[in-house]
């Protein structure tokens, strides 16, 4: 409670193998798996796992990005969630893994409508 997630896996990368240790007080919170969809609307009604034992170890086992949050009514809409990304399996991202990625799905990305208008600028640039 009170960490800035998104600061904290800011620049970390995360490879297979590696390890995710979560300690915290047993009654107070939870570690809970989610898809990528729940763990945008803080939703633990389908969590892939759950754990509230203090003690949470998760090993990265594959490339991909793995969510979680804390499934704590008000927990997660505070910031206690965190989206680690695991590199591996194809070309390096140019983009940070975890937080940013996150970040732009989560405010969404420019979508088709920004593109069409450039496009047009651009046709009429040409037209005089
Ligand atoms: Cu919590």
């Amino acid at each position: 409670m009170g960490v800035d997630y998104i600061v904290w896996i800011k620049g970390k990368t995360f490879a297979v193998g590696d390890k995710l240790v979560f300690n915290y007080p047993s009654a107070e919170h939870t570690v809970t798996e989610v898809r990528k969809d729940d763990y945008f609307a803080c939703a633990g009604g389908n969590a892939l796992s759950n754990d509230r034992s203090g003690s949470t170890n998760v090993t990265l086992t594959a490339p991909g990005t793995r969510y979680f949050i804390c499934n704590i009514p008000g927990h997660c809409t505070i910031g206690m969630k965190i989206a680690v990304t695991v590199a591996g399996g194809g070309p390096p991202s140019t983009a940070p893994p975890g937080a940013t990625s996150a970040g732009a799905t989560a405010w969404g990305t420019p979508g088709p409508a920004i593109v069409s208008m450039v496009a047009a600028a651009v046709a009429k640039l040409a037209l005089s």
